[in-house]
């Protein structure tokens, strides 16, 4: 792996959702823990909170419209249950980051743990598999950096 670039001057947006807080909120402190471990400055981290995974597209969107961050950073949690919402939210928030990294030309990272129990989200949250919002973190700096070799 390569090593992890100086986050030093770059702007990070980070939007979470408050569904399943048990879950996101950890993974907010990682990204968050993870962003500022690599230099970035807690000035130019931007946090913003929507009620569940599905709105994640729409509260990228509004960062990428309305500040100047350089990457923003989706986190949600959504967890089988017995009918097929799990399958649109999941599809949903899928395309919808998709869309968005093409449409604004900036990395848009997708923070969002998909799992059939409560207990696989946690073990990805801070527990024996890791920290996904680590993770995020991670790949919203090296693909700044990345756009910053290309001169943008
Ligand atoms: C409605 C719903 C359900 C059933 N499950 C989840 C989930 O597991 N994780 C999550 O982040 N959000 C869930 N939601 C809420 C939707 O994301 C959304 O907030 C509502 O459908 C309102 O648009």
């Amino acid at each position: 792996m390569n090593s992890v670039a100086d986050a030093k001057d770059m702007k990070f947006g980070i939007v979470v959702a408050e569904w399943n807080a048990e879950i996101t909120e950890p993974l907010l402190n990682g990204a968050y823990q993870t962003l500022l471990k690599h230099g970035a400055n807690e000035d130019n981290i931007v946090k913003k909170y929507v009620p569940g995974t599905f709105e994640l597209t729409l509260g990228a969107q509004f960062l990428a419209e309305y500040t100047d961050v350089d990457a923003i950073i989706v986190l949600g949690c959504v967890i089988q249950g017995e009918t097929r919402h799990f399958d649109y939210i999941c599809q949903g928030v899928t395309q919808g980051v998709i869309t968005l990294n093409m449409k604004y030309n900036k990395p848009v990272i997708f923070g969002v743990l998909t799992t059939n129990t409560l207990q696989q989200a946690k073990d990805r949250a801070g527990g024996k598999h890791g920290n996904k919002g680590d993770e995020a973190a991670f790949s919203a700096i090296q693909m700044v950096a990345l756009k910053n070799s290309l001169n943008k």
